[in-house]
C-alpha cells in the first residue's frame, strides 16, 4: 500500500506536493519592524518541512507602493527592501532546495502599478512604444469608455490628464491593465519569467491569469443597482487569454520542469479543462472560485451575512472532482490570502471543542479529493478570523472601498457593513502567523504592521507542535497519508449519501480499492449509511475522534460532532 503500484499512472511531482502559501508580510519578522520578511520566511524553513509540505508559493515581494499590498507591482525584478535584499532570496532558494522545499512565485501580470516604469512612459506620449502596453479609451459622453466596474468598487476606467485618455483597472486606479495584445508586452513578461527561472525557483502562481484578453470592443456589461456594470462576460475568459498562455507556453514554460497555477476567477469547468489539461498545452491546474463564493449574496458581491450552504458546497465540488477526472487537475483550497479563515467560514469557532474538531474535519473533508492540496498560512493551526470592532482596523483596500461604498451609496448601515466584513473581508486572513504565546505571538519583537489576533495564546504553533492531538499533528498525519495511500491521488470521486443535509461523504475508487470519507458538518450528532461492498475488508486510515489503533474495521453509523472519518477498502481482503 505504500509503494506506488504498476497500475498507477505516472504521477507529475506537482500533482503529489503539497503547496503551502506565505503572505510574507504577516509571516515571519526578522529585524523587528513589525513586517514579515524574507530572512523570517528562512528561520521557518524547518517548521515547513515538518509540516510536511513540499512548496512554498510567496505571494508578491516585488517593489511596489502597496496599494494592494504588493499585487500592484512597480518593478518585477527587485526586491521591496521591507522584505529583504536579492541575496536574502538567493539564500532562502538555495537553503529550500536544500531541505527538499520548492519555491512558487506569484507572477502578478495582468496589471502593473501605475507607478512602474512603462505606465510612467506609456501615459508621457501617445508616440511612445510603451503606449500600448496599457488599455487607453477616449471617453464616451463626457464618461469613461464603458460602464464596467472595478473589483475595488467605483468605475474601472480612471481619466488621466498627462494622457487626455481614460486607462482601464479592473482592480483598483493604482494597478492599471497590461494589453496582452501588445507583442512587446508579452516578450516582456516571458523575460521577466526567464529572469526568475534563472534563480532557480519552481514555479508561478498565476493572479487573475484568464483576465488577460479582453473583448477589444469593450461593450457595456449587465448593470447593477449602482449604475455600473459587470465586465466578467467580456475581460475574463476570453479565447485571447488561452492564446497567450499557449504562447507563453512554447516561449517558456515548456523549457522548464515547474509548477503553474493559474487563479482565475469565474471559470467552470469547462474553462479550467482548457487551461489545465493533461496535455499540458496552458497550465498544470487552476484555482477555481465556485465553492468560495458560496456564502455571496444574490446580486452577487460577497458583502452578506450568508453562509455556505452544505448541499451547494457537496454539489460544487462533485462538480469540480468528476468534472476534471481524467481531463485535467484540480487544485484543492479552503483559504488564501483572499478569503476568511475557513474554520470561521465552514466550521465553528465558537468553542474550543468545536474549533478543533471542525478545523480538523474541513481538512480531512478537502484533503482526501483529488487534486493538488493547498495550505495558507495559519490554517494548519486553525487561525481564525479577526474580531474586528471598527473601520479603523482594516487594512484591505477591496475591505475599505466596499465599507465606504455600502454605507454611502448602497443604504447599508456602518454596523450592518462592519459584521459582514468581520466575517468576509480579505484581512480575515493577513493577520500575522501565531508562533508562540508570547509578546506578539512571536511574529515580530517590534510594533506588528497588522494587530495579532488576540486568541494567540491558545492557537500557535509553539503550543501544538507538543500537543500530539492538535490540528497541526493531524495535517501532518493527511500529508503523509496523501504520500502513502496512492488512492487518494489516483482514484476517481463519487458523492456517498448527497441528500445527506448535514454530512458531506465521498468514495474514491481505483484499481480494486475504495477510499471512504465521511465528514459531519454540524456540530450534532449525524446517523450515516455506511457504503456496502460485497467482498474484502474496510481498514480505518484517520478520524479526529478515532485513536490510532490499528485494524479498525467496523465502519460507524453515526458520526459525532464534526466528526471526519477515512476507511480504506480492499477487494481482495488486504490493507
Ligand atoms: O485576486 C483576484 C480577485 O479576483 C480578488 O479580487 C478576489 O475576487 C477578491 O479578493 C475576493 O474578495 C488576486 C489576488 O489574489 C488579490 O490579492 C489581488 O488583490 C488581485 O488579484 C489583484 O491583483
Ligand atoms: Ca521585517
Amino acid at each position: 500500500m505504500s509503494k506506488q503500484s504498476r497500475t498507477e499512472p505516472p504521477v507529475k511531482w506537482w500533482q503529489n506536493s503539497v503547496v503551502y502559501q506565505i503572505y510574507p508580510r504577516s509571516f515571519m519578522d526578522s529585524n523587528g519592524d513589525g513586517i514579515g520578511d524574507l530572512p523570517g520566511i528562512l528561520s521557518k524553513l524547518d517548521y515547513l518541512r515538518e509540516l510536511g509540505v513540499d512548496v512554498l508559493w510567496i505571494s508578491p515581494i516585488y517593489m511596489s507602493p502597496k496599494a494592494d499590498n504588493g499585487y500592484d507591482i512597480s518593478d518585477y525584478v527587485r526586491i521591496m527592501p521591507e522584505f529583504g535584499t536579492v541575496e536574502d532570496f538567493d539564500r532562502l532558494v538555495n537553503t529550500a532546495h536544500q531541505k527538499g522545499l520548492k519555491i512558487v512565485m506569484d507572477l502578478v501580470v495582468n496589471h502593473t502599478s501605475d507607478e512602474h516604469s512603462w505606465f510612467e512612459k506609456s501615459r508621457a506620449s501617445k508616440d511612445s512604444p510603451y503606449r500600448e502596453y496599457y488599455i487607453w479609451q477616449e471617453g464616451k459622453d463626457e464618461g469613461p469608455p464603458n460602464n464596467w466596474r472595478s473589483n475595488f468598487s467605483g468605475s474601472a476606467w480612471k481619466y488621466d490628464e498627462t494622457a487626455g485618455l481614460y486607462y482601464l483597472h479592473l482592480f483598483h486606479q493604482k494597478q492599471p491593465e497590461l494589453n496582452w495584445e501588445c507583442a512587446a508586452l508579452r516578450q516582456e513578461v516571458y523575460d521577466i519569467m526567464e529572469w526568475w527561472l534563472q534563480r532557480g525557483i519552481d514555479g508561478f502562481r498565476m493572479d487573475v491569469i484568464n483576465y488577460i484578453g479582453k473583448d477589444p470592443g469593450y461593450p457595456d456589461g449587465p448593470m447593477g443597482p449602482d449604475g455600473l456594470g459587470d465586465f466578467s462576460a467580456f475581460a475574463v475568459n476570453q479565447p485571447q487569454s488561452h492564446r497567450y498562455l499557449q504562447e507563453m507556453r512554447e516561449q517558456v514554460l515548456a523549457k522548464y520542469d515547474i509548477l503553474t497555477v493559474g487563479e482565475t476567477p469565474f471559470a467552470t469547468v469547462a474553462d479550467a479543462i482548457q487551461y489545465a489539461s493533461k496535455d499540458e498545452k496552458e497550465l498544470n491546474m487552476v484555482f477555481q472560485f465556485e465553492h468560495v463564493e458560496l456564502d455571496y449574496a444574490q446580486d452577487k458581491s460577497k458583502w452578506s451575512d450568508s453562509s455556505v450552504p452544505l448541499d451547494a458546497l457537496k454539489h460544487t465540488m462533485n462538480k469540480w472532482q468528476t468534472g476534471l477526472h481524467e481531463k485535467a487537475w484540480n487544485s484543492l483550497y479552503w483559504g488564501n490570502h483572499d478569503q476568511p479563515r475557513p474554520v470561521s467560514r465552514m466550521g465553528n469557532d465558537s468553542d474550543p471543542f468545536f474549533w478543533e474538531k471542525s478545523a480538523k474535519m474541513l481538512a480531512t473533508c478537502l484533503y482526501m479529493m483529488q487534486g493538488t492540496p493547498y495550505v495558507y498560512q495559519g490554517e494548519e493551526i486553525g487561525m481564525t478570523n479577526f474580531p474586528f470592532k471598527s473601520i479603523d482596523q482594516f487594512h484591505d483596500v477591496e475591505s475599505i472601498n466596499a465599507y465606504y461604498d455600502y454605507t454611502k451609496n448602497r443604504g447599508i448601515t456602518p454596523e450592518t457593513m462592519l459584521i459582514w466584513m468581520r466575517s468576509k473581508s480579505r484581512d480575515n486572513a493577513r493577520s500575522p502567523m501565531q508562533w508562540t504565546s508570547g509578546k506578539n505571538a512571536g511574529f515580530t519583537i517590534g510594533e506588528p504592521w497588522f494587530a495579532i489576533n488576540p486568541n494567540y495564546n491558545r492557537i500557535n504553533t509553539e503550543a501544538q507542535s507538543k500537543d500530539e492531538n492538535s490540528i497541526y499533528h493531524f495535517y501532518r498525519r493527511l500529508f503523509r497519508l496523501r504520500k502513502q495511500v496512492g488512492i487518494i491521488t489516483h482514484g476517481d470521486f463519487a458523492l456517498h449519501q448527497p441528500e445527506h443535509p448535514q454530512v458531506f461523504s465521498y468514495l474514491r475508487q481505483h484499481a480494486g480499492q475504495t477510499l471512504w470519507v465521511a465528514c459531519n458538518f454540524s456540530q450534532h450528532q449525524q446517523s450515516i449509511q455506511p457504503p456496502h461492498l460485497p467482498k474484502g475488508a474496510w481498514n480505518f486510515l484517520l478520524g479526529n475522534y478515532l485513536s490510532k489503533e490499528e485494524n479498525q474495521t467496523v465502519l460507524p453509523l453515526e458520526l459525532k460532532s464534526y466528526e471526519a472519518v477515512v476507511f480504506l477498502h480492499n477487494a481482495l481482503g488486504e490493507p
